[in-house]
C-alpha cells in the first residue's frame, strides 16, 4: 500500500492531502454525537444528509472554522481568498448494502464538479468523525485522477481500480481532496454510523450554493468581525479581488 500524502506542497500533483488532527479525536467524538441532535434528510436506505445551515445554526459546528486550524490550512491549499462553498454532515448508515447514493458495486467513483481545468477551482475536506477502519467504509482516491479530465464511464463507477488508494485515518483527521479528483466512499459494514463533515472550499469569485437553503447564516457570523472568516462565509473579499484592488472603489457614488 503506498503511503499517503500528507505534504500540502504536494498536493496538486496527487489531487489529495490528509491534514492530520485537524479536529483532534475528543472534538471529532463531540460532533460525531451532535450528529445525532441535528435534522438529516435521508436520501435511501444507506445515506442521509444534514445541510450547512442546519449545521452552523448549532455552535458545536460553527467552532470548527472559529477555533481549529481550518481556515489557515485550507488558505495553504486553496490561497488567501478562500470562501466556503457548502458544508454537509454525511451519514452513511451501518450495515449498508449500498456504498451511499447510488452505487450497488463496491465503489462509487465521481468527481465532485464537472467542470475541467489544470488549475484546482474547488477542494472538499472530509473531516471523519468515525475511526476510518476498512469496515467503516473509507474514502478511497485515484491519486492524480483529477487530471485525467473526465468523469468515470459506467463501467468504471461501481469497480475497484488498479490505482485507488484507500485512505484509512483516524477520527479528527481531515482529507483534503481537488473536487476534479476520483474518490469513493465505501460500504459501512460496522452497527454503527460512519459520519463525516465535507465542507466544499474554493475561491471567493465562485459562487456559494446558497440555493441548497431558505434560512440565512447565523448572527454570530453574520455580525463577526473577522475579515478572514467573513470571507469564508461569502460576505466580504479580504484577499485583493481577481478584478483588482480597486474592485469596491465607487461604492458609495452608487449608494
Ligand atoms: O464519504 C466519503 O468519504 C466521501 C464522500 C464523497 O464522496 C463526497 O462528499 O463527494
Amino acid at each position: 500500500m503506498p503511503e499517503l500524502n500528507r505534504d500540502i506542497t504536494a498536493f496538486h500533483q496527487h489531487g489529495y492531502v490528509v491534514l492530520d488532527n485537524l479536529l483532534g479525536s475528543d472534538f471529532a467524538a463531540e460532533l460525531y454525537a451532535a450528529g445525532d441532535d441535528v435534522p438529516k434528510v435521508v436520501w435511501n436506505e444507506a445515506r442521509s444528509t444534514a445541510n450547512e445551515r442546519v449545521l452552523l445554526h448549532d455552535a458545536r459546528f460553527r467552532r470548527i472554522f472559529m477555533e481549529t486550524s481550518f481556515i489557515d490550512r485550507l488558505t495553504d491549499i486553496v490561497g488567501d481568498d478562500l470562501q466556503l462553498l457548502d458544508l454537509q454532515l454525511l451519514e452513511f448508515a451501518p450495515n449498508a448494502s449500498h456504498v451511499g447514493a447510488i452505487s450497488t458495486g463496491s465503489r462509487e467513483w465521481h468527481t465532485d464538479i464537472t467542470f475541467f481545468s489544470d488549475a484546482p477551482v474547488a477542494v472538499n475536506v472530509g473531516m471523519y468523525l468515525t475511526d476510518m477502519t476498512p469496515e467503516k467504509g473509507p474514502l478511497h482516491v485515484i491519486p492524480g485522477s483529477h487530471l485525467w479530465h473526465r468523469e468515470p464511464t459506467a463501467e468504471e463507477v461501481g469497480s475497484p481500480h488498479v490505482d485507488e488508494v484507500v485512505v484509512e485515518v483516524p477520527a479528527g483527521t481531515a482529507v483534503a481532496f481537488d473536487a476534479q479528483l476520483w474518490h469513493t466512499g465505501s460500504k459501512n459494514l460496522s452497527d454503527t454510523p460512519r459520519r463525516g463533515l465535507f465542507a466544499y472550499c474554493s475561491h471567493y469569485w465562485v459562487k456559494r450554493m446558497d440555493e441548497y437553503y431558505t434560512r440565512a447564516l447565523p448572527e454570530e457570523i453574520i455580525e463577526s468581525e473577522d475579515p478572514r472568516l467573513r470571507q469564508f462565509f461569502g460576505l466580504g473579499a479580504n484577499a485583493v479581488s481577481i478584478h483588482g484592488a480597486a474592485y469596491t472603489e465607487g461604492n458609495a457614488t452608487f449608494e
